[in-house]
């Protein structure tokens, strides 16, 4: 092989491997390597294999934001041998240097202590909150609606800005699962023309505290009791709940993380919300309050609890899984951007509702959600560390047009982003990681510190100087030319004010909005609050921290505290303030439309003989309409030709949005009958047992299931007929099909199982 010639023996690896693959295997989404590795070990030298056709890294820029040339691998891993860090080739890294073949090792051996102290240190602090996440690439197409309110470049119409955003939950450490009853993540960075903006958001509109000074304080009561280190990323233990209800501002947040909001269905599927009221400004100067909303194109749906709970041991990563497969297989993950607008008082207040109060929202139906632009994310990381991991929000990185407000949970935060990178990345430099970098020309006067990737020339890092020609200079005030307008601080006016450490007493309504939340659901999505109440409650060990919160719940509605209390044994305590009258928000309910399908997963249970005419009509379909049709079959390999990607032994009915059975496939070599631990109480011996469980767990999730030929024994051994809300059965499998496509265009059969309450 020529060595000045790597690419073409990358070329040459992937025809060959090439051949190895199945037709319709790229359809499915997963597999680690761009191309399926061949069986022998591969010995001719190469150049390293490019990143999976999903996959792009941060764009290639220079510390100081300047564009670079480069291949795309210019941030990977070069040539074809190994090396050291320094780029030294290497033959061996399996043997350490020794005074002969039985040691002992030598200190002299550059390379072993070079790999081993590199891996020594190869761990930095986990985030302190939001320690679990999953990142990917896109970018942000302005409408040019927000022109009118903002300055900032990247809402022009048809102005295209990169992005990546980062969804987390919140309390749990770094290798915990992600279904876990929590708030999620939403920040999102946009590399504009004019700097990084970071919206730094929740899949929840209102947070839990009203002031930042007591964010240690919510953080410590939500994670692990400090003796035990107990319970892992969950709010259902003791400690959180007297938080909560010793701290009443939080029971608005609270009610959320109790809906089915507090356990999404994927990434793809959550709203997001800036939270704070944002002051934007236009180039003459004029300001306006707004509120952040993404809105997902797929509709926000859950997980019911059951699937949650089975998912944290069965798929730990079942939403960084989802939203990869799902970019992976070229389902986009799309949102709209939209704000909330009201009129920049000086009261800042709106219908009411005090704008800086972090834990009130302005209902949609009140002051509606405005379109501005779309988000689309169309790439997985290349790496998981050098992006998601250190990617580094903050809500001080902002651009002009987009300011902040006096919310005192907000003013907080423009100081703990910067200030929790330093240690978490170890210094001052990490916006010169190469995610972080900007896309916009770097021209500061910080200097040093470690990990300095800049080159700074020049003697005067000060301003004004003469003595390097005066550079860099301030600014333009005229905010109209984009080339050298400055950010410009909103000119807000703040009331004469004595220094006092208190807040506003419109801060002291802590009941009202948790109410209209309440009032606003549907009677299933009510019985979700009340299940999930009664189930966190159980957990906490104190009876005086049940009672308190009990007491919280019936200054919220006195059927949720006393169905909650009659879980709980307890009796229910009658108010203590008086019950508002708020009108309900149907926005703020999941239910009642129907929503596109894209990427949804669709388990087709097989046998072992199941003519390929009977699967691969429907397959195709499920493909064509843009979901992921997965063969579940007695063994791994091939049905009918066609590839399996689940077996009964692996599946689990949570990771499918759809069941369909094309066949009746009988017990299975591999089942133990009643005995096999996943056959359920009703093992049969027509069906294999896995099978009859799939399909209980999928009707108790009310999820759609579709049967076709001999799939209508299987239906009948499970104990399920055509006449079951949401069960379909037609002679013809695509007929099946187009039924059951339309069904999950709802999510779930919602109907399936009446509400107790409501
Ligand atoms: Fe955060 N938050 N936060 N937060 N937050 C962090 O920053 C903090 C708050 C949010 O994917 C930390 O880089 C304070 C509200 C997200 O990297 C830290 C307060 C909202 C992420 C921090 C809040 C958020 C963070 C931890 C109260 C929704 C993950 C590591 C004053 C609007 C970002 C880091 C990512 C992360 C502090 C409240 C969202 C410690 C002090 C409200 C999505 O700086």
């Amino acid at each position: 092989m020529d060595p000045s010639k790597p690419a073409r023996a990358v070329k040459h690896v992937i025809e060959e491997t090439a051949e190895a693959l199945s037709p319709s295997s790229p359809t499915i989404p997963g597999a680690p390597a761009p191309v399926p590795p061949p069986l022998e070990e591969p010995t001719t030298p190469h150049a390293p294999l490019p990143p999976k056709d999903d996959q792009s890294a941060p764009e290639l820029r220079s510390a100081t934001g300047a564009e670079l040339e480069g291949p795309p691998a210019a941030r990977g891993q070069q040539g074809p041998y190994l090396t050291t860090s320094t780029g030294a080739r290497l033959r061996d890294t399996d043997h350490s240097l020794k005074a002969g073949p039985r040691g002992p090792t030598l200190l002299q051996d550059h390379h072993l202590r070079e790999k081993i102290t590199h891996f020594d240190h190869e761990r930095i602090p986990e985030r302190v909150v939001h320690a679990r996440g999953a990142g990917a690439h896109g970018y942000f197409e302005g409408y040019g609606t927000a022109t009118s309110i903002s300055s900032a470049g990247l809402f022009a119409e048809g102005k295209r800005t990169p992005a990546f955003v980062r969804f987390s939950t919140v309390l749990g450490s770094r290798g915990s699962a992600d279904t876990v009853r929590d708030t999620r993540g939403f920040a999102t960075k946009f590399y504009t023309d004019e700097g990084v903006w970071d919206l730094v958001g929740n899949n929840i509109p209102v947070f839990f505290i009203q002031d930042g000074i007591k964010f240690p304080d919510v953080i410590h009561a939500g994670k692990p009791h400090p003796d035990r280190e107990i319970p892992q990323a969950q709010s259902a233990h003791d400690s959180f709940w007297d938080f909560a209800s010793l701290h009443t501002e939080a029971q608005h947040h609270a009610i959320w993380n109790m809906s089915d909001r507090g356990i999404p269905r994927s990434y793809r599927m959550m709203e997001g919300f800036g939270v704070h009221t944002f002051r934007c400004t236009t180039e003459t100067g004029e300001t306006t309050l707004v509120k952040f909303h993404w809105k997902p194109k797929l509709g926000v749906h859950s997980l019911t609890w059951e699937e949650a709970q089975l998912l944290g041991g069965l798929d730990p990563d079942f939403h960084r899984r989802d939203l990869a497969d799902a970019i992976e297989s070229g389902a986009f993950p799309e949102w709209e951007l939209g704000v909330q607008v009201f009129p920049d008082t000086d009261e800042e207040m709106f219908e009411g509702i005090d704008l800086l109060d972090p834990t009130k929202l302005v209902p949609e139906e009140v002051a509606p959600v405005q379109p501005i632009g779309r988000l689309v994310l169309d790439a997985n990381p290349t790496n998981y560390f050098a992006e998601t991991e250190q990617v580094a929000f903050h809500t001080g990185h902002l651009v002009a047009g987009i300011d902040a407000t006096n919310d005192p949970l907000l003013q907080a935060r423009n100081f703990s982003y910067l200030d929790t990178q330093l240690s978490r990345l170890g210094g001052p430099n990490f916006n010169q990681i190469p995610i972080n970098r900007t896309h916009a020309p770097v021209n500061d006067m910080l200097r040093d510190g470690y990990h300095q990737h800049a080159v700074h020339p020049g003697v005067a890092p000060y301003q004004p100087n003469s003595l390097d020609g005066g550079c860099p200079f301030m600014a333009g005030a005229d905010l109209s030319d984009t080339e050298t307008r400055a950010f410009v601080d909103a000119a807000a006016s703040i009331a004469a004010s004595q220094k006092v450490r208190a807040q506003p007493a419109s801060f002291d309504d802590h009941f009202s909005q948790a109410r209209l939340f309440w009032l606003s659901l549907t009677a299933v999505e009510q019985q979700h609050v009340i299940s999930s109440y009664t189930f966190e409650l159980s957990k906490c060990y104190e009876q005086t921290v049940k009672e308190r919160q009990l007491l919280a719940l019936a200054n919220i509605d006195p059927v949720l505290c006393a169905e909650v209390a009659t879980g709980l044994g307890l009796p229910a305590p009658e108010p203590t303030e008086t019950l508002t009258d708020p009108t309900p928000s149907p926005a703020l309910s999941q239910l009642g439309q129907t929503w596109p399908t894209d990427g949804r997963i669709v388990g087709i249970v097989v046998g072992t003989d199941t003519p390929a005419d009977a699967i691969e009509p429907v397959r195709t379909a499920i493909l064509e309409a843009g979901l992921v049709p997965f063969l579940v079959a007695p063994h791994g390999g091939t049905v009918a030709g066609l590839p399996v990607q689940r077996t009964f032994a692996n599946v689990r009915s949570v990771e499918l949005d759809v069941v369909l059975l094309a066949d009746a496939p009988p017990p299975a070599p591999d089942a133990i009958g009643a005995r096999d631990e996943k056959s359920g109480a009703s093992a049969s011996t027509l069906l294999d047992p896995r099978v009859v469980l799939l399909l209980e767990e999928a009707y108790r999730h009310s999820k759609v299931i579709g049967a076709w030929g001999r799939g209508e024994q299987a239906l009948a051994a499970a104990g399920l007929t055509a006449g079951d809300t949401g069960v379909v059965l037609d002679d013809d499998a695509v007929v099946t099909w187009t039924t059951v496509a339309d069904l999950a265009r709802s999510h779930r059969v919602w109907d399936r199982f009446p509400a107790r309450v409501g």
